[in-house]
């Protein structure tokens, strides 16, 4: 129903059924939601119980980020939720497996991200090995025409990366990769048919094989610490890592200790365990490229993302279905 001019009022096509907004949103989509559809907003702390036992009874849709989500404690105090309609194509912050038993729909935003997610991931990897970032401080520190040339960086062309995750951001990110002639294989919870990259059967196997680990894999309890610390350790003292999906994926720690040790050449980190905590450890250190979750952050990509979403929850309001659900 976006774009569609109805006489009638969204808020009225609700039948007395209220949109909840959880946790902060992108302002054009709050403005919409409130505008049109007269969205309520979950209000944080101590006033929350309060608004629930108040308005609880009447929400049949959630709008909420990947940041926020919905988990089975706010589910069990809203009764007629029907949807969880998420903005971004990362759930994990939402119990998938909670809104199965009732019935209720979530949904998220593929696709339309998934350019910008892998440009990015191509971005850290150059970034992190050539170590665009680093020499960059130095040129404003003025360290350039005092110390002479920074130390020389690794070459990109030819590596052999590894991606954890061929989905569809891992596959974009494979496809450009190709365009630099490095040699992709990938892990997965299963191997893919016909896929031209050579399978891992684990990701400590994958690491083993690879310059450049790429983590593209979806968060969430089945994928936590997947990158463990024998993982890292396979990746070895001339390995990079590059996260651009769940902080939740690495064994964070480990990764701190390896790098400081000398036991991995530096990582490109979009991601991390606490966001928006970085810990002090990594911002100390000059061979990783830190960047505050931006994989998705394009003024296009996020247009898109809030259009989808709208698909989502007008659909779910016009027949209680939505455009692109996701599955435990
Ligand atoms: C967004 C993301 O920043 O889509 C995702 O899963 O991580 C990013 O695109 C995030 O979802 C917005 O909250």
């Amino acid at each position: 129903m976006v774009g569609v001019d109805t006489s009638e009022s969204r808020a009225d096509s609700t039948r007395g059924g209220r949109v909840l907004r959880v946790g902060p949103l992108k302002p054009s989509l709050t403005e919409t939601l409130v505008a049109e559809y007269d969205a309520l907003e979950l209000p944080e702390g101590d006033d929350r119980d309060q608004f629930l036992d108040a308005h609880g009874e009447s929400v049949i849709a959630v709008v909420t980020s990947g940041r926020t989500g919905v988990d089975a404690s706010l589910m069990a105090r809203l009764p007629r939720l029907g949807a969880v309609v998420n903005f971004g194509v990362g759930y994990d912050t939402t119990d998938v497996d909670a809104a199965a038993e009732r019935g209720i729909a979530v949904s998220n935003t593929p696709d339309v991200l998934t350019d910008c997610v892998a440009d990015l991931a191509v971005g850290l990897v150059i970034d992190t090995m050539r170590g665009m970032s680093s020499a960059e401080r130095f040129v404003r520190a003025g360290r350039w025409p005092v110390e002479g040339h920074p130390p020389l960086t690794r070459q990109v062309t030819g590596k052999r990366v590894g991606i954890i995750g061929l989905g569809r951001i891992g596959s974009a990110i494979a496809e450009r990769l190709k365009g630099f002639r490095c040699t992709i294989s990938y892990h997965n919870r299963n191997e893919i048919p016909g896929s031209p990259y050579s399978y891992a059967a684990g990701p400590a196997e994958l690491a083993d094989g690879v310059d450049v680990l790429v983590i593209a894999a979806s968060g969430g309890s089945g994928t936590a610490h997947l990158v463990d610390r024998t993982v890292l350790e396979a990746l070895g003292p001339q390995g990079y890592l590059i996260n651009v999906a769940r902080g939740s994926v690495v064994d964070e720690e480990a990764l701190i200790e390896l790098l400081a040790a000398g036991k991995l050449a530096g990582a490109g980190l979009d991601v991390f365990a606490h966001e928006p905590h970085v810990p002090e450890a990594l911002r100390a250190m000059d061979n990783v490229v830190l960047l505050p979750h931006v994989g998705s952050a394009t003024v296009q990509t996020r247009d898109a993302m809030e259009a989808l979403t709208l698909e989502n929850l007008d659909r779910f309001l016009a027949d209680g279905t939505v455009v692109t659900p996701v599955t435990p």
